[in-house]
Formats: structure tokens, C-alpha cells, sequence
């Protein structure tokens, strides 16, 4: 049994979720909870409801998700008001649209305990499906990340993955998340962070990504433009403090 400071090791699965009742019960599924047990860790799954309109929260609530409503909009913002609930030792994070291999936790879990890790990103693009995303999304993924590398001297392929594999503690050793942004750029600004601050060790790792249930969130070039914007205001700040 994998223990930490001699009590099980507890993994907390936070997963955002606005209107997202045909992909939350296939994600939920998909974490291996089975294999949790066997390896003697307990699981928490939060999710963090924007104020659904559908059956998402009634779905969470069934599949044994402690529900947490965060009514002010945005992805970022979800996800600072969900650590702030997470007990676990390691959170485990990904979209409620079964686009991400949660399957997979397991051997990322691992993976981020055997390697002594404090933070893991996952490459989407390792091994992209057919269908999975469209050239345009593909492109402007591609320049976030080239913009992000230059500006921060990381070598990140995937800078908008939305699934992160880290320590808790991990979250005392950055700027304080509460500073982060509410919107999309979050994910930028997590990653950002866990790779250019010293003694955090952190990782990118080849995954997959899955075709999306239902309706995505993200405005592709709005944001996009966001995400672009962001990197260059964040650079500034990182430089003057
Ligand atoms: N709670 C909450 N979740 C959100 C909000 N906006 C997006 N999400 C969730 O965040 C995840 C990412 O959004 P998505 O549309 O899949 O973006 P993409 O993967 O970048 O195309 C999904 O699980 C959404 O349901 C929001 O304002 N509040
Ligand atoms: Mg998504």
C-alpha cells in the first residue's frame, strides 16, 4: 500500500463542469477506481458546477461526486474555488466532456510517485485520434505553445492541456493561485508556473485525447486571442517581480 506519512494516500479528481450531461457520467466512469482500491488509495471526485442548466449535477451527485456549485463564470475560476475543497494528497484534474484519458489516472499516478514528481501536464497530441481536433484548433495550439516555450524557456507541447497530475503541496510553492486567472488562460498560468519555479519538478507526458460529448465552452478564436494575450502580460509581470 502506497502511504504518506503512514495514513493512505488520498487522490481528490477535480473536474469543472457547465451544462456538461452527456460527457459527466462517462468521464466519472472512467476514473479507475477499482484500481485505486488495490493500490490502497482512497478517491475523492469534486465537481465544480457553474450553475448547470441540464442534468449534470444530478449525474455527478448519482456516480458519488460531492457536488460544488461556484456560480461566477469561467474555467480558471472553477478550478481555484475546487482546490480550495480538495483533501486529497495528490489532484488529479481534466474536462467533464470524456475528451481525457482519466482511464489512464492510475499509471499517471505512478508515473508521478515513482519519478519523485511534484507536477505532470499531458500531451494530447502524442497520440491524436482522427477526428479529435479540427486543423484550426491544431494550429492555434500549436502557436500558444510555440509563444509560450519562447517567452518562458519551456518546452511544452500542449500548453492548453486541462489535465494535471500534481501534489497538493505542490500549490504552496507557486504564486498564490488565488492571483490566477478566472478564465481559460488558467491552464496556461498553472503550467507556467510548476515549470519555471524552482524545486518544483515537473513533467510533460505523452496522452491521448478522446472526441468531445457535447457542446464545448471554449469560443476558439476569442479565446484563442485571450490565451495569446495572456502569455505576453503574464511575461511582463513575471519579469517585474
Ligand atoms: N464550472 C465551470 N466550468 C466551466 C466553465 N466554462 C467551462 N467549464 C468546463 O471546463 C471544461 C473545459 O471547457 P471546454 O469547453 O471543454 O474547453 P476546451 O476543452 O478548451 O474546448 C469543461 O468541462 C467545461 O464544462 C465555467 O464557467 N464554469
Ligand atoms: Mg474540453
Amino acid at each position: 500500500m502506497q502511504c504518506l506519512g503512514g495514513t493512505a494516500l488520498k487522490i481528490s479528481v477535480v473536474i469543472p463542469a457547465l451544462n456538461e450531461e452527456t460527457g459527466i457520467g462517462k468521464t466519472i466512469d472512467a476514473i479507475p477506481a477499482q484500481a485505486f482500491q488495490q493500490e490502497g488509495w482512497t478517491l475523492e471526485i469534486i465537481i465544480i458546477d457553474g450553475n448547470s442548466t441540464d442534468r449534470t449535477r444530478d449525474i455527478a451527485t448519482q456516480k458519488g461526486a460531492k457536488v460544488i456549485i461556484e456560480p461566477h463564470k469561467g474555467y480558471g475560476r472553477a478550478y481555484k474555488t475546487g482546490f480550495t475543497h480538495a483533501t486529497g494528497d495528490i489532484i488529479v484534474t481534466g474536462d467533464a466532456d470524456a475528451t481525457y484519458p482519466f482511464d489512464k489516472l492510475h499509471t499517471y499516478i505512478t508515473m508521478l510517485l515513482n519519478d519523485h514528481l511534484d507536477f505532470i501536464t499531458t500531451d494530447r497530441f502524442a497520440n491524436l485520434k482522427h477526428g479529435a481536433m479540427n486543423l484550426k484548433h491544431r494550429f492555434g495550439n500549436l502557436v500558444l505553445a510555440f509563444t509560450l516555450d519562447i517567452l518562458f524557456l519551456t518546452r511544452i507541447r500542449d500548453s492548453q492541456s486541462g489535465m494535471w497530475i500534481f501534489r497538493r503541496d505542490a500549490l504552496q510553492k507557486i504564486e498564490p493561485i488565488g492571483t490566477f486567472n478566472d478564465g481559460m488562460p488558467f491552464s496556461e498560468e498553472i503550467k507556467i508556473e510548476m515549470f519555471t519555479t524552482k524545486h518544483v519538478k515537473s513533467k510533460e507526458i505523452p496522452s491521448s485525447l478522446y472526441p468531445r460529448e457535447g457542446q464545448v465552452k471554449l469560443e476558439s478564436f476569442k479565446d484563442g486571442i485571450k490565451n495569446l494575450r495572456f502569455l505576453f502580460v503574464k511575461r511582463v509581470h513575471q519579469h517585474t517581480r
